[in-house]
């Protein structure tokens, strides 16, 4: 495919050398390799209807990218290198802050800290928080509908997002950038666009919502011996605490290990061996004197009814960051363990507690040394079941036995009536775990939706289940 009419709308901004092109057509983990014709960096949203009109006009396949920080694969082109990839890191300004409607505007390719950010520099918070924070875009978060750590108050993406400024797959621009709590005037077609990966519409600006600042945050590590005793706490934490509750975040024995594997240099909340544990974050409207006798009153009471082994509350912010860095270096201290098997799910935060248990023992004997590297959001109902070879073995093949433990661990899911995805979307990696618990009157009403928006199938082919045969 000859680029060099967009090349001259695009000059500096289209890359189709390859080597320069290698960084987008990869995923992080380096578990999908593609190739493309081109990279585009369009500045504007007419910028981007520009390259989609072209790609319509062409028959090329797009594939939207803000940070290229997916777990699922979403955001990588294929090996046919027919593909375009649009990388929006260029959208990258605030439009504006409604400090009265608590409301902030902005491009699709602002990265989520510098979001963050601009919202505590005008005395907001902006609550959306994840361990890529530093590289995500809020682009790639709402087209992911991505969770992190404090859904629990706040809820994912989606439910911090009021409009949306789209660019159809005809290269149309569709203004909806409305910041309305309420508005029943049709179908939501901001619903559709979030979560759906880039398959129906390129996200080119948002407006999001914004929440007072909190006037302390106090974060406590609890060592419990059970996740059940962990799902009894958060039951404790939750009558104690009500809406102050921000995070409740669980890290299982093996990860523990993994982490004093892989991470020596680590500082530990609590000096005896380190033990499972979850990590409470408590965020108080009023004082951090307040806030901090509820977490000790909560934490007191639990130890006594024996739910609870050790607790430590961090005394200042630098403690805290200790903490959260815990939880935070998890994904990387797996990674660097060797070859593993993720999991996204989710089930009734009920039942979670006999989920692991029971599917863990089912695992461990059809796949006897595996190590259950289970952790995350447990007050969602969503932890990350991943799994990965045994300690010292970096698992060169353990890519054989992924399919069948993709297969026991999922259909646990479905019996505990959950979800395969929970926060990570569906990419290339879930798609046909994903459809097999789909009804066909499910995937037909999805396939409806994609051939009204895209009927050509260029915005992200081969990507979640519009376009699932
Ligand atoms: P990309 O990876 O670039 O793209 C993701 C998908 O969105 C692709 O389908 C892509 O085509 C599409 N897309 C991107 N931008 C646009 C756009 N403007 N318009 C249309 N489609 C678009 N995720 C969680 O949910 N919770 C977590 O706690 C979490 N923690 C993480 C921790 C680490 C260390 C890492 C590496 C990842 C983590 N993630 C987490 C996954 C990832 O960060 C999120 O999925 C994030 O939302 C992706 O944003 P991105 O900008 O990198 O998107
Ligand atoms: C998290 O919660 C992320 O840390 C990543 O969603 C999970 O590494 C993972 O599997
Ligand atoms: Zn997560």
């Amino acid at each position: 495919m000859n680029t060099s009419s967009l090349a001259n709308t695009f000059s500096g901004r289209l890359i189709t050398d390859v080597a320069d092109m290698a960084p987008f057509v990869t995923d992080w983990r380096k578990r999908w390799f593609g190739s493309a014709i081109a990279v585009a960096q369009p500045d504007t949203a007419e910028d981007v209807a520009i390259v989609v009109r072209w790609c319509a006009a062409h028959g090329v396949p797009i594939v939207p990218q803000g940070g290229n920080t997916g777990m699922s694969g979403a955001a990588t082109p294929d090996a046919a290198g027919s593909a375009l990839v649009l990388s929006l890191a260029r959208m990258n300004r605030v439009r504006g802050i409604d400090a009265l409607n608590n409301t902030m505007t902005v491009e699709a390719g602002c990265i989520l800290q510098a979001l963050q950010d601009a919202a505590r520099e005008a005395g907001r918070l902006f609550p959306l928080s994840l361990g890529a924070e530093g590289s995500c875009t809020i682009g790639g978060n709402l087209s992911t509908n991505a969770g992190g750590v404090a859904v629990l108050r706040f809820g994912n993406a989606r439910e911090l997002c009021l409009g949306l400024e789209v660019v159809t797959a005809q290269g149309e621009i569709w203004n909806g950038l409305r910041g309305l709590r309420k508005d029943n005037t049709g179908y939501d077609l901001r619903d559709l666009f979030i979560g759906a990966e880039g398959t129906l519409g390129v996200i080119t600006a948002a407006t999001v919502k914004l929440f007072p600042l909190p006037a302390a945050k106090i974060t406590a590590w609890a060592a419990v011996a059970t996740v059940h005793d962990a799902l009894n706490l958060l039951q404790v934490a939750q009558a104690k605490l009500g809406a102050r509750l921000t995070a409740f975040e669980l890290l299982t024995q093996p990860c523990i290990d993994i982490l004093t594997e892989q991470m020596p240099h680590l500082r530990w909340p609590l000096a005896a061996t380190q033990t499972q544990a979850v990590l409470i974050e408590l965020s108080d409207a009023e004082s951090e004197a307040s806030g901090r006798a509820s977490l000790e009153a909560l934490l007191e009471a639990a130890f006594e009814s024996g739910l609870v082994t050790d607790a430590a509350i961090a005394t200042n912010i630098t403690q805290s960051r200790e903490f959260w860095s815990l939880r935070e270096f998890m994904t990387e201290a797996q990674q660097r363990a060797g070859k593993n098997i993720k999991h996204d799910i989710s089930v009734p935060i009920s039942r979670i507690a006999d989920f692991v248990e029971q599917t863990n023992a089912e695992i461990t004997e059809k796949f006897p040394g595996v190590r259950m590297i289970v952790f995350g959001h447990l007050g969602d109902g969503n932890l990350h079941y991943n799994v990965s070879p045994p300690k010292g073995a970096v698992g060169e093949n353990f890519g054989v036995i992924e399919a069948a433990v993709n297969h026991v661990a999922h259909n646990a899911v479905n019996a505990f009536g959950g979800s395969v995805s929970a926060e990570h979307g569906l990419g290339v990696l879930r798609r046909s775990e994903a459809a097999r618990f789909k009804s066909p009157v499910e995937l037909a009403m999805m396939r409806s939706i994609k051939q009204a928006f895209d009927p050509k199938c260029i915005m992200n082919p081969g990507k979640s289940l519009g376009d699932f045969a």
